[in-house]
């Protein structure tokens, strides 16, 4: 008998061959995939590669001309070096077509963030492939987002505490985060938790059509979010990842199906690991809930093997745990049907019927007037969203509170102060005609109207069925959860509540 290598922190669960069966079900789940529209093309693909060259010369005449600027000799700024890594769908190998190009410029010690943010943006800015370039300064994860011949790019920054950054180098090793500021630590963690996870996979191809096929079905039945308390893409990868090394040879389609029984069977809050989690050289915390309160809280952890390690499902709620393993419940069904040819792959994809499930519903409506704020609110209450969802978990007679993991956008233009707040409460005015855009600039500046920014978020509500015999419905009280929510929200340092409107309505499906 052959000897195989365990990966992760359990023996395999089985080391059998792909069978003929599984062989053939990749390949139309592939198709299948192809179909969806997936991949791109050869053509595109080079573009990337191009695209990812130029940058990386980009990043190195940045470094030099900054280590110029700083007084440095002409022999150091010329072995400073500076080199671009990838991490995101990019790196795993699983991007779609019109998908972004996740980077990471990483410089030595004597580049600083503000060098990055004034010079890197300059050199960008006078490039004619670039376009839309925006620094993002005051996030969690600085970054600056670009497109770069048409290529959408997410550009993160980390200086290490090295003289010289050469073409080598590899940022597995952790006594690299030594001395560097949690930013960076930050921005290579994406980039080390992507090569780990490709590290501890047996069979990357495999992996990658995989994880292709679940990211498709998480997104069609709108499970697909971090911030509405789902799983977003590293989590996925993860728990893909994790299957993987249970069942090291198998095809994709194997691996789909067993991913789906594992995950609809696995005894939460128990810990998906890729491999045991690392004691490392700084002062941060990892992941550890015999130690820490808030880790024991997490319901479904989901663990970054990359140090320091962290939870990437800390989001997820009762009500959000209990939709996704539904969904794994009715895509096991699926799939069963689907290994022995009496389905197809399509129905596992069929749209997720989320406006239709309930028959009441929680509006959340943000509004103001411009787009700038509009962006920062709606961020601002979308990111919240999730302690109303908690609050609602709470209230008698509510089985479940079901976030819908994308807002609806629109702009209104409101001819008086009664359309206005109207709009600001989700009616909106019914016109024989939408007014052009001259017409609307024309109103605006003879000061007869003004426009309205709405994002419309939904909660379905799943109310707890009628006893027998009871005949008067369910009474439900929600507005604890709602008061309590527009005051969270209305306690950001940036409220103002000249501009800024939301509101809270239940309402019929
Ligand atoms: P796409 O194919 O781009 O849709 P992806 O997995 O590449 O899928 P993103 O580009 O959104 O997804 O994110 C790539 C990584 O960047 C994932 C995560 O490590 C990091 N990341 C994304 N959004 C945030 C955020 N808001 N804060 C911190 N890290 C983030
Ligand atoms: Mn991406
Ligand atoms: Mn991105």
């Amino acid at each position: 008998t052959q000897e195989y290598k365990t990966y992760g922190v359990t023996p395999p669960i089985s080391v059998s061959p792909p069978t003929e069966k599984e062989l053939k079900y990749t390949e139309t789940l592939i198709e299948t995939l192809k179909k969806f529209g997936l991949f791109e093309s050869e053509e595109d693909a080079r573009k990337r590669e191009i695209v990812l060259g130029k940058l990386n010369t980009i990043v190195k005449d940045f470094v030099r001309y900054v280590s110029l600027k700083h007084h440095l000799p002409e022999s150091v700024a010329n072995e400073a070096g500076g080199k671009i890594f990838t991490f995101g769908s990019y790196r795993l190998g699983v991007h779609g077509a019109g998908a972004d190009i996740d980077t990471l410029c990483v410089t030595p010690k004597h580049i600083q963030r503000e060098d990055f943010f004034e010079d890197m943006y300059e050199a960008l800015k006078k490039r004619p492939e670039v376009t839309n370039l925006t620094p993002v300064t005051d996030a969690y994860v600085p970054v600056m987002k670009f497109y770069f011949s048409g290529i959408p790019i997410d550009l993160l920054f980390a200086q290490l505490q090295l003289p010289s950054i050469p073409d080598d180098l590899d940022l597995s090793n952790n006594d690299l985060l030594k001395g560097i500021d949690d930013r960076c630590i930050r921005s290579v963690n994406g980039s080390r938790v992507t090569d780990e996870i490709l590290r501890l996979v047996p069979d990357i191809p495999a992996f990658r059509s995989a994880l292709r096929c679940i990211k498709l079905w998480a997104k069609r039945r709108a499970i697909y979010s971090n911030v509405m308390g789902f799983l977003g893409g590293v989590a996925w990868a993860m728990l893909v990842a994790r299957v993987c090394q249970l069942y090291p040879r198998a095809a994709a389609s194997a691996i789909v199906s067993k991913f789906f029984l594992i995950m609809y069977q696995w005894k939460w809050p128990q810990p998906v690991l890729l491999k045991p989690i690392e004691d490392g050289p700084l002062q941060v915390r990892v992941w550890n809930p015999k130690l820490y309160p808030s880790d024991k809280a997490h319901r479904m952890p989901v663990i970054t093997p990359a140090y320091p390690s962290m939870c990437a499902t800390h989001n997820v709620t009762m009500s959000t745990q209990s939709i996704m393993t539904q969904e794994f419940k009715r895509a096991t069904d699926i799939v069963e049907y689907i290994m022995v040819g009496v389905k197809q792959w399509p129905e596992l994809f069929a749209k997720h019927d989320f406006f239709q499930k309930y028959r009441y519903y929680l509006q959340v409506i943000a509004s103001s007037n411009t787009e700038e704020r509009q962006r920062k609110w709606t961020g601002l209450v979308e990111s919240r969203l999730r302690q109303l969802v908690m609050k609602l978990e709470l209230v008698e007679n509510l089985v479940l509170a079901h976030p819908f993991i994308d807002g609806f956008s629109r702009t209104t233009v409101c001819l008086n102060d009664e359309e206005g707040l109207n709009a600001a409460h989700g009616i909106f005015p019914k016109r024989e005609k939408e007014f052009t855009e001259e017409e609307k600039q024309k109103l605006i500046e003879n000061n007869e109207a003004r426009v309205v920014y709405t994002t419309i978020f939904y909660i379905g509500l799943q109310i707890e069925p009628k006893a027998v015999g009871q005949t008067a419905p369910r009474k439900l009280d929600i507005s604890w959860p709602t008061s309590e929510f527009t005051k969270l929200v209305k306690s950001w340092d940036k409220y103002d509540e000249n501009s800024m409107g939301i509101v809270v309505q239940y309402i019929k499906r």
